[in-house]
């Protein structure tokens, strides 16, 4: 595709969108929470725009990895606390409160690395955790603070945290609301680690870049079998691992790796 029908798209994605701000660079797309003036809370529009952008990336055969992030200043500060304050209950449970659009990102088939700056508070924490990683900058704070406004983490809170941090952090977390630095979410392995924010967002797209060089069938293997952890028992995961492990003996990309590493070469993949 020339460069100016590029150009042409993403002026066409980003106008698009109220509260995102979408990039391509190589084969990585970057999604931006654009509510400046809000924190980036994650309003209704805003997760279903996020719905929108996601499936656009799943699309789209150019693009193999996606960056979630909220920019330099914050992540996000949760959902929308002034949209959701006068609801009530019978509202709530009937129109299945915001769930529907908040789905999306654990759907996903392509890796998505959320690159978490500033604060990433109730739903912008759980955002971040839906994720398959999350690289931190050395400004990030994570915290459950719903206990503070009254409810409960409604997003996978109390159970994404607490399968990624323990249960003794995590519940400190969720019933005092107490906030997180960067160090103290690696230690805890919430984050796969922190980088000096003056190159966080190269160091990102850096890593991004290195999975969308890899063979896409294994990408997605590792993806679903990840998260097969977290899903069954021990013994059943190291079952589904080992198949996805003897199937990839079917692609001509493990014959193209593995040719390429014994002839001292670099492998060219081509996802099948
Ligand atoms: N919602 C709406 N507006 C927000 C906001 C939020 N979460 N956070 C900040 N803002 C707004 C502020 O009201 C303020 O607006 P104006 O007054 O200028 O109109 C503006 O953003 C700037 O914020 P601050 O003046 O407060 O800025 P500071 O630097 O002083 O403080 C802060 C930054 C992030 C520490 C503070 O804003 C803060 O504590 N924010 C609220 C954090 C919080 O409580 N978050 C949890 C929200 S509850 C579910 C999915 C998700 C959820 C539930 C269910 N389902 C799928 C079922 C999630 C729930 C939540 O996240």
């Amino acid at each position: 595709m020339s460069t100016q029908s590029n150009t042409a798209r993403k002026v066409q994605e980003k106008m698009s969108f109220n509260t995102l701000l979408i990039e391509e660079k190589g084969n990585v797309g970057i999604i931006t929470f654009n509510r400046p003036n809000a924190q980036n809370a994650l309003s209704n529009e805003l997760t279903q725009e996020l719905g929108i952008a996601l499936e656009q990336n799943e699309n789209n055969p150019h693009i193999r990895v996606t960056i979630i992030t909220g920019g330099e200043k914050v992540f996000a500060a949760g959902a929308d606390i002034k949209e959701m304050a006068d609801k009530n209950y019978p509202q709530a449970y009937q129109e299945d409160f915001i769930t529907r659009t908040w789905e999306k990102i654990s759907q996903c088939r392509k890796p998505i690395i959320a690159a978490v700056s500033g604060y990433a508070l109730g739903g912008g924490c759980e955002i971040a955790m839906m994720c398959d990683f999350i690289i931190a900058s050395d400004s990030a704070k994570f915290g459950q603070p719903e206990v503070t406004i009254g409810t409960i983490p409604g997003a996978g809170g109390t159970q994404r945290l607490t399968r990624f941090i323990g249960k003794s952090k995590a519940m400190e977390m969720c019933l005092t609301g107490r906030v997180i630095d960067a160090q103290e979410a690696e230690r805890s392995g919430l984050v796969s680690r922190v980088v000096p924010q003056a190159k966080f967002a190269e160091e990102v797209l850096n890593v991004a870049q290195k999975i969308s060089t890899f063979s896409q069938p294994s990408v997605f293997m590792i993806k679903e079998s990840v998260n097969r952890a977290y899903e069954t028992t021990l013994s059943e995961g190291i079952r589904f691992e080992r198949r996805l492990f003897q199937s990839t003996f079917a692609t001509n990309d493990q014959k193209e790796g593995m040719a390429a590493f014994v002839a001292k070469r670099q492998p060219n993949f081509k996802d099948n």
